[in-house]
């Protein structure tokens, strides 16, 4: 069999590198490659994100190099069989010993952000109840559990339910941190916000929760994203992030809407529109 020249097989080589690091950057712009989101937990995933991609770069990188000084240091060049022995103590404890100490490194950044991004919101923190059911949501605010604004006299919940036809719209403040509480009733259901970079089931008979503090105002389009019946994919909700005085306006606003005038004490003068 002919054997093609090194110097050709290498540019073979380079050419689909090449074709498969344009493939990779023309899928994945920006956005796609780094996931981004809008609450301090999302940031430190994205962190980690980036720690791991980068680490294994470095890994590709390296491996990548050492196969192709290989592959042309010891290439074949003539019929005779190279020198044969056994054992090599310091390669294969360097090659266990690296491999390990990169996967307790990993493993330790991981524990620590996850850790991070699990940890619970003090009492006095807002607390919004979501209900995930058949097919929209609801989301209840207690009175008096309004995170900074809390006023210990306000009694009374107040709610916004959606329906499949009318998604709901989630208030809530920015700069401060947000506790959910997730429940369902009939279905498992998964409360899933895409700019917080994080997806939690709504499980029959037990409430999951978690805190994020956002940290852009707007609004972020969320869905539901386990599957749980034919108009599971109706079971959208919008996410509206604004300043704490335009919260406070709009629980006001439901408050006096929803209970009556008086239900709210006083939330510091503010008005509803
Ligand atoms: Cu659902």
């Amino acid at each position: 069999m002919r054997r093609v020249p090194l110097h050709r097989r290498l540019r073979l080589l380079a050419a689909t590198l090449a074709a498969a690091l344009l493939a990779l950057l023309a899928t994945g712009t920006a956005s796609a490659i780094q996931p981004g989101g809008i609450t301090d937990e999302a940031r430190l995933m994205n962190d980690l994100f980036w720690i791991v991609t980068i680490a294994g770069l470095i890994v590709f990188g390296l491996v990548g190099a050492a196969l192709v000084y290989a592959m042309i240091r010891y290439r074949r060049q003539n019929d005779e069989l190279p020198p044969q022995f056994h054992g090599g103590g310091k390669i294969e404890a360097a090659m266990v010993g690296v491999p390990v100490l990169i996967v307790i490194g990993l493993f330790t950044i991981s524990m620590i952000i996850l850790v991070q991004i699990d940890d619970k919101a003090e009492d006095e923190a807002l607390t919004i109840d979501v209900t995930g059911f058949q097919f929209s949501w609801q989301f209840a605010y207690n009175l008096n559990d309004l995170g900074t604004n809390t006023d210990p006299n306000a009694e009374g919940t107040i709610a916004v339910i959606g329906t499949p036809a009318n998604d709901p719209i989630l208030y809530m403040p920015v700069d401060e941190p947000v506790e959910f509480l997730l429940k369902s009733n009939d279905v498992i259901h998964s409360f899933y916000v895409k700019d917080f970079l994080y997806k939690l089931d709504l499980i029959p008979g037990r409430v999951n929760s978690f805190t994020v503090t956002a940290r852009e105002t707007g609004d972020f389009s969320a869905q539901c994203a386990e599957l749980c019946g034919t108009n599971h994919a109706l079971m959208r909700f919008t996410v509206r992030v604004v300043e704490r005085d335009e919260f406070d306006a709009w629980v006001a606003a439901e408050a006096a809407r929803q209970l009556g005038d008086g239900a709210l004490v006083s939330t510091s003068g503010t008005q509803g529109d």
